[in-house]
């Protein structure tokens, strides 16, 4: 059944109330753009629920008349996943106003939050009951639990904690056809058939419309660390996480690698922040932690450190003195993103690989895009202790960004097909999208892309949840 737009609002201002439903251009504006400006699309309405109730007669009714609905959290998503298509056919279902922590259960070690809360919300309301919630990204004044675990994200602290899919107990998903699973159940411990809830973990909202979980709390990191240390090469960043490894055993939270080109974007756009190891070509972020009060962490560091030194793994060091100085070095890996936001657009890949063979990779993928791409900047960073980097090619100086990324296809296809040579993934942390449909096509293999096919059809048959992402 086909309808018009103003019966469609009618049904929707029914279920939200009329300010809920947004249609004027300069209110629909936000969020039909992805926050790099990659992608434009255009939306019949964006609805504003405020309850999984009212999410599940959004659903319900869109699906009776046939409407595409694209789920939409923080929209800070790299992969334009959350950014309607052009055609104007489809709605935004905005699940902003979710955002009531529902429950914190401190000796089951579990928090229940609604899809909408910001990560920074759930992190704080994790810290008020003494506990933490380790997810921890850039973005995580915007970004939120929904679109976390839509992602399946993963951010500074997976080597110690895991990604999105390892810190979640329990999920309530709106279904394709409106109805509510409720899966918040915080167990441990739960072998009763499939795992359903991993399905909607990383589908981009291809599967069903999260609304509610179940997360892993962990005791706080009382005595924390950080530090900036510089190496000559990749190799030997490779080697100084095999030595902290041993030093610190899972009080190494963090292992961020950063080329001293990264490092430099960062200051340019942000000429306030520090340059403690000046001229090195290439930092790691270190950052470690532990439960127990005044824990020797700083004993342990140093003396690795010393060791690295001496066997010329390590160039330099510098270990915060205090939470400010701490503060201040993350700021110089965190603001790496937006500082090539600001410089203009630039062809992003985020690749895995074994960590053991991301110096060789580094040194063939560099040659080659040389040869290909004369002059274009690589800008190098990312989560080496989860053998994850952001591999992004940016224009040669003079050239506008605008024009550079019409060779995304052959950039891609060096780094990517280097990637899967080595085994890697094309996609580490940040998901699909409308970014990378084409490029799972050339990677997956057939069996597994009908598998995932399969499974698309089965939870949304009709297609009607954000289509044209992912597959
Ligand atoms: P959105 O962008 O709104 O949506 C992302 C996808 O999830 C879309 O497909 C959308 O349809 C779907 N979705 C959203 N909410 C729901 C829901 N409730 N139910 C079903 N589907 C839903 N990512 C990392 O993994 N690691 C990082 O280190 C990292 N750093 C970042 C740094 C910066 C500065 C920025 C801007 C982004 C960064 N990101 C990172 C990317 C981004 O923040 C994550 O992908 C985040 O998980 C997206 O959350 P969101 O709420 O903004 O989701
Ligand atoms: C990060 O680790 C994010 O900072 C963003 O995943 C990566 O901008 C990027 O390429
Ligand atoms: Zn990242």
């Amino acid at each position: 059944m086909a309808v018009d737009d103003a019966t469609l609002i009618d049904a929707l201002a029914r279920i939200v109330g009329r300010d809920h439903v947004l249609t004027r251009d300069v209110e629909v504006a936000p969020y039909v753009i992805d926050w790099r400006g990659r992608y434009q699309g255009a939306a019949r309405a964006i609805v504003r629920p405020a309850t999984s109730g009212q999410v599940a007669a959004i659903v319900a009714h869109c699906h009776e008349a046939r409407i595409p609905i694209v789920p939409q959290g923080g929209n800070t998503g790299m992969c334009g996943g959350a950014t309607p298509d052009a055609s104007g056919r489809e709605i935004v279902v905005s699940l902003a106003r979710l955002r009531t922590i529902r429950a914190v259960d401190r000796q089951n070690a579990t928090i229940t939050v609604e899809a909408g809360a910001t990560l920074a919300a759930v992190q704080e309301a994790a810290a008020e009951a003494g506990l933490l919630f380790p997810l921890s990204l850039a973005s995580e004044g915007s970004c939120t639990i929904g679109g976390n675990l839509s992602t399946n994200a993963g951010g500074t602290a997976v080597l110690r904690y895991g990604n999105a899919r390892d810190l979640v107990l329990g999920v309530e998903v709106v279904l394709a056809d409106g109805r509510i699973w409720d899966g918040l159940r915080g167990l441990r411990k739960d072998n009763t058939g499939y795992d359903l809830k991993q399905l909607f973990i990383g589908s981009e909202g291809t599967l069903g419309i999260v609304t509610a979980a179940v997360l892993k709390l962990f005791a706080a990191g009382h005595t924390r660390l950080t530090a900036l240390a510089a190496v000559a090469d990749v190799a030997r960043a490779v080697s100084l996480l095999q030595t902290m490894k041993q030093a610190l055993g899972d009080r190494l939270v963090g292992f961020e690698l950063m080329s001293g080109d990264a490092l430099a974007l960062s200051r340019k756009h942000h000429p306030d922040l520090p340059d403690p190891l000046p001229k090195h070509a290439w930092y790691v972020l270190v950052q470690a932690s532990d439960s127990a009060l005044r824990a020797p962490l700083a004993t342990h560091v140093e003396e690795a450190f010393a060791a690295a030194l001496d066997d010329g793994t390590l160039a330099d060091a510098t270990i915060a003195q205090s939470d400010e100085q701490a503060d201040r070095l993350w700021a110089l890996r965190e603001n790496i993103s937006e500082a090539q936001r600001r410089e203009g657009p630039n062809i992003k890949h985020d690749i895995s690989l074994p960590i053991s063979s991301i110096p060789a990779f580094l040194v063939d993928c560099e040659a080659e895009l040389a040869r290909t791409l004369p002059g274009a900047r690589l800008v190098i960073f990312g989560h080496l202790g989860d053998g994850n980097l952001h591999y992004n090619v940016a224009a040669p100086v003079g050239t506008p960004g605008q024009a550079f990324i019409e060779n995304t296809p052959l950039a891609n296809r060096i780094v990517h097909d280097r990637v899967a040579a080595a085994g890697g993934s094309i996609s580490a942390e940040h998901g699909i999208g409308q970014l990378k449909r084409q490029e799972l096509t050339r990677y997956k293999s057939d069996v597994e892309l009908e598998l995932m096919r399969r499974l698309k059809s089965a939870l949304d048959p009709l297609g009607l949840l954000n289509p044209g992402k992912v597959l």
